[in-house]
């Protein structure tokens, strides 16, 4: 039973399923900077840190990762460049399953997510373990291909995709928040949170 379940991202179930100022794409847009990184199985990892947020400080190899349970969600999925690409089916590993494996402290109240060639993204550690995240390694029911994040992205629905971070490395647990790499002044200043609904698109000068 478990198996066969999919979770429908909460913003799926909406009457409207466009958020304002968005066109919907048919076709699936490539969006990111810098190149796309080779993968190599045998030196992959992913490491959820740092002592003493997190304890103990974890390193999955790529064996290890792809023994984790699965989960797939069915989602839209909003770009702050306008497009939406709707009825996205993700399989891959829940956000919330790290928690089976390490403690994290109350005092993190963010997350850095951390990828290939030092992009980074942050978000609220409410918004990361939602039931709905996770890191898919499938999207409609084929490996992700290089170009969309393989081996593995984060997947936040409910957020504008760039918090959808591609080929993930690892996460970094805060008690302050800290712009990640398109947040960040010199790289447009997007949004410390970005929700599409109500079109948390750039950062305040005060952020
Ligand atoms: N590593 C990495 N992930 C990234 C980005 C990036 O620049 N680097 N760009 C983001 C942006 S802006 C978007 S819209 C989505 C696009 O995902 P896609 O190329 O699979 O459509 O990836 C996000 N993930
Ligand atoms: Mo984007």
């Amino acid at each position: 039973m478990m198996q066969d379940e999919v979770i429908i991202s909460p913003d799926t179930r909406r009457e409207e399923r466009i958020p304002p100022r968005q066109v919907r794409t048919v076709k699936w847009p490539i969006l990111h900077a810098g190149e796309v990184p080779s993968f190599n199985p045998k030196t992959w990892d992913f490491t959820i840190f740092p002592d003493p947020l997190v304890s103990p400080v974890t390193r999955f190899t790529w064996d290890e990762f792809t023994r984790l349970p699965r989960t797939r969600v069915f989602a839209d999925m909003h770009c702050v460049t306008r497009w939406s690409k709707l009825d996205n089916f993700w399989e891959g590993v829940a956000t919330r399953e790290l928690l089976n494996h390490v403690t994290v402290s109350p005092e993190a109240k963010f997350v850095m997510v951390h990828c290939e060639y030092g992009f980074s993204t942050n978000l609220p550690v409410a918004d990361f373990f939602g039931d709905d995240c996770l890191f898919a390694l499938k999207h409609d029911a084929q490996d992700l291909t290089p170009d969309h994040g393989y081996p593995v992205r984060l997947v936040v629905p409910k957020l504008y995709a760039w918090k959808s971070a591609k080929w993930v490395r690892g996460i970094e647990f805060m008690t302050d928040d800290r712009p990640g790499f398109w947040e960040s002044w010199e790289n447009g200043g997007y949004h410390m949170r970005g929700d599409p609904w109500v079109e948390q698109r750039f950062r305040e000068e005060s952020q």
